[in-house]
């Protein structure tokens, strides 16, 4: 888990050194930022000119990564563990798109502790979830090694 923090964290550095590029740049002037929320394991707020769509790269090889918005949108959550995980209360039933770059195929839930299947994402698939799955994510579990 420390690692996936400290992974994420780099990312953050690497995003707000892209800002700082961009920034010398004489029409830029907004930065993006990614900031963990307080009490939200594995919640980052994102926010800057790319918070609204096309964060994908803030999801790392190995992570399994659930955005807000479409298209990786809005704030991340970043799957802590393998095995069976319940949403953090701010993402509950906000999750719209996803990026499985786990250890396995990811089953996603609209209820707690596996309660409610929806499906399986693939590994390595990403994209928006189905219209039916939109804003339903209650628990997932990354099947690590599977
Ligand atoms: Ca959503």
């Amino acid at each position: 888990m420390s690692h996936i923090r400290t992974r994420l964290a780099a990312a953050a550095v690497a995003v707000l050194a892209g800002a700082s590029a961009l920034a010398a740049a004489p029409s830029a002037s907004a930065e993006t930022t990614v900031t963990a929320v307080a009490g939200e394991q594995g919640v980052y707020r994102v926010t800057g000119p790319d918070a609204l769509n096309s964060a994908w790269d803030l999801c790392k090889d190995g992570q399994t990564c659930f955005w807000q918005n479409a298209n990786a949108g809005g704030w991340i959550w970043v799957v802590p563990y393998c095995g069976l995980n319940n949403v953090p209360g701010w993402f509950n039933d906000r999750a719209s798109s996803v990026w499985n770059r786990g250890g396995g195929p990811a089953e996603i839930y609209a209820g707690y502790d596996r309660s409610g299947y929806m499906g399986t994402v693939a590994r390595w698939w990403r994209g928006n979830l189905a219209s039916a799955h939109n804003d339903r994510l209650t628990s997932v579990d990354v099947r690590c090694g599977s």
